[in-house]
């Protein structure tokens, strides 16, 4: 563990340090003032799906305690918020009539952070699409990116002049393939097709939301954040490394490539191009905007081996072994060089612009014991994973910010409540929050920002 003085020196003093959460995992309220269910939650209603049959129904009881918990951020010393905007609470349906009344909770999210001096980091998408575009096929439908792109044009209208950031979509990678390949999460599809379909318009839904942005609210930096795989090859054998780029292509590369590249990943293409839905004419310019910056979210490496007999579809890869067996509770390996590696390997191969780690964090389910929350492994993997942060930044690349995930325990997907994430403990009995010992420990770093000093020592 890093003492947070000493860490914090290695940062420019115009570093951003935040907190992270989402609409769907804290806020609760999930029939208040007009919003409609979303695809969550149609899925927590789903036996098997989620863990206990949890839902997002109370969650942190968020929308009810909106006050406090501004006042809670404040306290960990950090100077911006990431959260996101619910689209069933803005236009219930997907389409149709907007509703004011969930525009208005964003207004006083808004203003109350900046009433605190926090700076807003808003993401348009977060995984909620509303229920009522699944009857047109959700996702898959190309129609979906055009109800999204009215809607990042009804948030940026509202909230544009208040933001000072913006992000199309939390995690690509999820809403695709953890989503409608693998059936993880909502939809909870397993299809290829599917799956490629919704990469499609995910995609064009980026480029179209850009668009709407630039328009409503031309100054304020807009982005993508990405959960891009740190894929590391389980040896140097020539069908490895071959199967760490197909990985690549697979995992980043079907969003990275459109986004930052203007075309889709040749050796994708030619495995699956088959399956994939018409790309119309000017699509990819309109996705391949140029963004402001992009927003890294990291939290384990994928090892990654050849699969020799080539079972199933591209990129026929296995999971090679793990280097060491120190995991995090819901069983992800730490390795804070993966960190590292993805950053380095994703500048090399795209012309990319300013990054955030927009999120970065660990899971891990201590309670409270004597009114102290003893959590040592978070804390020594937020300190090594910062101190990689500074290693990049000492390297030159254009790192402005990170963003711990999360600000608070919350509804973690298909886990439900169970695996923990916050630097604050949540007691979902009494709503009482409790700061960890890794939140002080990040209050102690993150509060010496904004500092006179520019540079790093
Ligand atoms: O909780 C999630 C978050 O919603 C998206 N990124 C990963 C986190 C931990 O699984």
């Amino acid at each position: 563990m890093y003492d947070p003085k000493l860490l914090a020196a290695r940062f420019p003093g115009d570093f951003t340090f935040g907190v992270a959460t989402a609409a769907f995992q804290i806020e609760g309220a999930s029939r208040a003032d007009g919003r409609k269910p979303s695809i969550w939650d149609a899925f927590c209603n789903m036996p098997g799906r989620v863990y206990n049959r949890q839902n997002g129904d109370v969650a942190c009881d968020h929308y009810n305690r909106l006050d406090e918990d501004l006042d809670l951020i404040k306290s960990m010393g950090v100077k911006a918020y990431r959260f996101s905007i619910a689209w069933p609470r803005i236009i219930p349906d997907g389409t149709g009539p907007v509703n004011e009344a969930g525009l208005d909770f964003y207004d006083r999210l808004v203003d109350g952070c900046k009433a605190r001096g926090i700076k807003t980091f808003a993401t348009l998408y977060h995984w909620d699409l509303p229920l009522t575009l699944m009857g047109d096929g959700g996702w898959t439908a190309r129609s979906t990116a055009y109800a999204y792109q009215r809607y990042a044009q009804t948030v940026m209208r509202r909230l544009g002049d208040r933001l000072d950031s913006v992000a199309t979509f939390n995690e690509p990678w999820c809403i695709v393939w953890l989503s409608h390949l693998y059936g993880i999460h909502a939809p909870g599809e397993r299809n290829m097709q599917a799956a490629l379909y919704a990469m499609h318009t995910m995609n064009l839904a980026h480029g179209l939301a850009v668009e709407a942005v630039r328009s409503e609210a031309p100054n304020v930096p807009v982005g993508l954040v990405l959960n891009a795989m740190s894929v590391i090859p389980g040896s140097q054998s020539e069908a490895d490394l071959a199967a760490g780029e197909r990985a690549h292509q697979f995992h980043n590369g079907a969003f990275f490539d459109p986004v930052f590249k203007g075309e889709y990943p040749p050796e994708f293409v030619a495995a699956l191009g088959d399956r994939m839905p018409m790309v119309e004419d000017g699509d990819l310019k309109i996705i391949s905007q140029k963004l402001d910056w992009w927003g890294l979210n990291y939290y384990t490496p994928l090892r990654v081996g050849d699969d020799p007999a080539r079972s199933g579809d591209f990129p026929w890869t296995l999971e090679a072994p793990r280097v060491s067996d120190v995991k995090t509770d819901i069983g992800w390996e730490v390795y804070a060089p993966g960190l590292k590696n993805v950053v380095e390997d994703l500048y090399r191969r795209y012309e990319l612009p300013e990054c955030y780690i927009t999120e970065n964090g660990a899971c891990y389910n201590m309670g409270i014991v004597n009114a102290e929350v003893d959590d040592q492994p978070r804390l020594d993997y937020y300190s090594d994973h910062l101190a990689v942060v500074a290693d990049l930044i000492k390297d030159g690349y254009p790192m402005r910010g990170y963003f711990a995930w999360s600000l608070m325990d919350n509804f973690e997907w298909a886990e439900g409540y169970k695996m923990r994430f916050g630097l604050v403990h949540v007691d979902y009995e009494t709503q009482v929050r409790t700061v960890k010992k890794s939140g002080k420990w990040y209050r102690e770093l993150a509060s010496q920002f904004p500092k006179g000093n520019h540079k790093t020592t």
